[in-house]
């Protein structure tokens, strides 16, 4: 149980101070900018101070902390993907996440709950059969089950799905689980604040200086930076900063949708996904339905919500759950998902000296946070890349060398 919890338990005054030092004004100078007060800029902030002794940095964020994807996404973290990159990544991500609950003092409802991936037919089972074998090579509980194992599990399933698309069977991966997004920007925000890192909320990056093919500084609504170091972790406004540094990549950006549905009673304890409803759902642990679909079919730059939305989501979710024709739907939102071609991230250096990158995240980047931070802090801290990123850099794009991750990435995005 997280010491704190006790703390204020046991204590009759409000023992705890701020969650994060405000600070009024930028110094001229940093030795690291990060961009973008996510999960992913915060966490790398945090191991960049813990592990590699690197506390002079500036975290940048135009709006507040997780307030980007980090705190619109449905939280699922899992290991089952189809590469040996993929699986490797995020298995030890899977790793972090076990001791972040206790390293933040901060509890996390990080909550092991199982999740499979259904298989309606013949060519989704053989997909499942393919992400178990690799991922059983590389040590992941992963196994192909049947349907009558999914039906035990959750015995209010329609296994017809109306007749529309029966359940032959499902990847079950027993490591899935959940946890409460916006704790994690809290508690790397947090750790990187106790350790000297300064976070600046409502400070958007305009501008970044090159100078001989190397980065020299940040422009910002609130003031210039000068800085030999910039990591850039800001998900769906990637392409805006990369036209600041002249740089090309092949994201393109899709809203992502999501919604939950009020409070029910407990039915559901683990994850189930889709590919062929386009569908996913879990149950959070206020009760609430925390469901999802596809992208958007069309790039935009928007964090709207659209009415189809609802309206396909549902449609297919009576099909799996018909009972559930009752409830009420409770918040919708989106966020914009930086997609790639290959459905895997781009992490690492760049043609410009100085210029790190940590993007193409699209919908998959949340279970990522915790090994993100740990292997983006090392390539930054030494100028070398992490050995568990080197199948996610910029120039496999140009060397056509793609770590093809699509039949794993989501909801058959
Ligand atoms: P963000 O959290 O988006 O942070 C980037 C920050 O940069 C933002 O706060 C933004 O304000 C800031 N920023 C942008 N431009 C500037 C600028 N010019 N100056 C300063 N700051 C700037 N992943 C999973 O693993 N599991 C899931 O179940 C899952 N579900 C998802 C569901 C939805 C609806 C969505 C939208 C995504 C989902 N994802 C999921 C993906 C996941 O949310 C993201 O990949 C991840 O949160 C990215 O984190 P980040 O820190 O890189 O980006
Ligand atoms: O990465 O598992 C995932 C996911 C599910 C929904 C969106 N992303």
């Amino acid at each position: 149980m997280p010491w704190r919890l006790l703390r204020f338990a046991l204590s009759k005054h409000h023992p705890e101070g701020r969650m994060f030092t405000p600070h009024s004004r930028l110094k001229p100078h940093y030795d690291v900018v990060i961009i973008g007060a996510g999960g992913h800029g915060l966490a790398a902030a945090y191991y960049l101070a813990r592990d590699h002794g690197i506390t002079d940095i500036a975290v940048l964020e135009k709006g507040y902390i997780g307030g980007g994807n980090t705190g619109r996404n449905t939280t699922i973290i899992r290991s089952n993907y189809l590469t040996p990159e993929g699986v490797r990544f995020y298995d030890e991500s899977l790793r972090l996440w076990q001791d972040l609950s206790t390293d933040f003092d901060l509890n996390l409802f990080y909550s092991n709950r199982g999740h499979f991936t259904l298989a309606h037919t013949d060519a989704a089972l053989r997909t499942c059969r393919w992400r178990a074998e690799v991922n059983k090579h590389y040590g992941v509980n992963s196994e192909v089950v049947d349907a009558a194992f999914v039906k035990r599990t959750v015995p209010m399933i329609d296994l017809s799905c109306s007749g529309h698309a029966p359940i032959l069977g499902a990847l079950y991966h027993a490591p899935g689980a959940v946890a409460r997004h916006d704790a994690v920007a809290w508690g790397y925000g947090r750790g990187a604040d106790q350790r000297g890192v300064e976070i600046h909320q409502q400070t958007e990056v305009l501008g970044i200086e090159v100078q001989a093919g190397k980065v020299r500084g940040v422009r910002t609504n609130r003031g210039n930076i000068t800085t030999g170091k910039v990591l850039c972790a800001v998900a769906g406004a990637t392409p805006r900063i990369l036209r600041m540094v002249d740089l090309d990549s092949p994201l393109y950006i899709h809203p992502l949708q999501a919604m939950v549905s009020e409070p029910v009673k407990p039915w559901l304890d683990t994850i189930l996904v889709s590919g062929s409803l386009h569908i996913y759902i879990s149950q959070s642990s206020r009760g609430e339905l925390v469901m999802g679909a596809a992208l958007d079919p069309y790039e935009l730059h928007s964090t709207r919500s659209t009415l189809d939305f609802p309206e396909g989501l549902c449609a297919h979710m009576l099909d799996m759950f018909p009972f559930l024709s009752t409830v009420k739907v409770m918040r919708q939102w989106a966020g914009m998902a930086d997609m790639t071609p290959d459905f895997a991230p781009i992490m690492g250096k760049t043609p410009i000296e100085g210029f790190y990158l940590d993007a193409g995240w699209g919908t998959w980047g949340f279970k990522a946070t915790p090994v993100c931070g740990k292997t983006m802090a090392y390539t930054v801290a030494h100028d070398h890349h992490h050995p568990l990123i080197t199948g996610f850099t910029l120039d496999r794009f140009r060397r056509y060398a793609l770590t093809g991750e699509k039949g794993a990435a989501s909801v058959g995005h």
